[in-house]
């Protein structure tokens, strides 16, 4: 494979879905960040929707996250896919879920309302609460990390910067769901998906937002 670099953002989830193929194939990559407040030109023009991540090869310049996951899994040896191409079709629809239910977040904490903020809680309780009857367990299909798993775990990274706030009740007796979560937040390529200090930037992005979560977040600070 030709030498390969990731143009990136700092807290961008779609991001880390092509960095954890990357890590999980072992395949050598480059990591540039971006500002998207800000875009660079020469991203401008060879980025067709403006959007992070792309893939740039010496061959071509690949975007959409899932097109570039499933790229990396068909050129690389042990398929991070089922083999059946009946459950391979399942884990994908339940991938696309996975984007759905990140939309969902992005309007869990962008809410400007507590009326709002109520809803999108309520949506996601019930995104949550369809995931968990998929599950088999102990990751989404079974003993072994799949393609899927790297997508949901970039998912559950939202909880931990939410469950510093309060509890939603979001994942609240989802069992299956809350085990997975621990135990894909503990695999090497998703703990290296995001960069040094990605914890602090999100709580900062997260409380900049002029929503209803950033409000909470800045009445339970002691130093707000
Ligand atoms: N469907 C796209 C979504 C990518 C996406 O939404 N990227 C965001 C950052 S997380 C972005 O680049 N936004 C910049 C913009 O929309 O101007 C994918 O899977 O790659």
């Amino acid at each position: 494979m030709s030498s390969l670099q990731l143009i990136s953002h700092h807290l961008c989830p779609y991001v880390q879905r092509a960095a954890i193929i990357l890590s999980e194939k072992n395949i050598p990559y480059k990591r540039t960040y971006i500002d998207l407040a800000n875009k660079p030109e020469w991203f401008s023009d060879i980025s067709p929707l403006g959007k992070v991540p792309l893939l740039i090869s010496d061959e071509a310049v690949l975007f959409e996250s899932q097109v570039i996951a499933d790229y990396l899994d068909e050129v690389t040896p042990n398929s991070l896919y089922p083999s059946s191409p009946l459950q391979k079709a399942r884990h994908r629809a339940w991938i696309t879920f996975a984007s759905d239910t990140l939309n969902v977040i992005g309007g869990f904490y962008s809410a400007p309302t507590e009326t709002e903020f109520k809803e999108k809680t309520k949506q996601l309780r019930a995104k949550f609460t369809k995931v968990e009857q998929e599950v088999s367990g102990p990751y989404f299909d079974g003993k072994s990390f799949q393609l899927i798993d790297g997508v949901w775990a970039t998912v559950f990274r939202y909880f931990d910067a939410f469950d510093q706030i309060a509890d939603f009740g979001i994942l609240t007796d989802l069992e299956k769901i809350q085990s997975w979560r621990a135990l894909v937040s503990k695999r090497a390529s998703v703990v290296t998906a995001t960069p040094n200090g990605y914890s602090q930037r999100l709580t900062t992005f997260l409380k900049d937002r002029n929503s209803y979560l950033s409000g909470l977040m800045k009445s339970s600070s002691p130093l707000n």
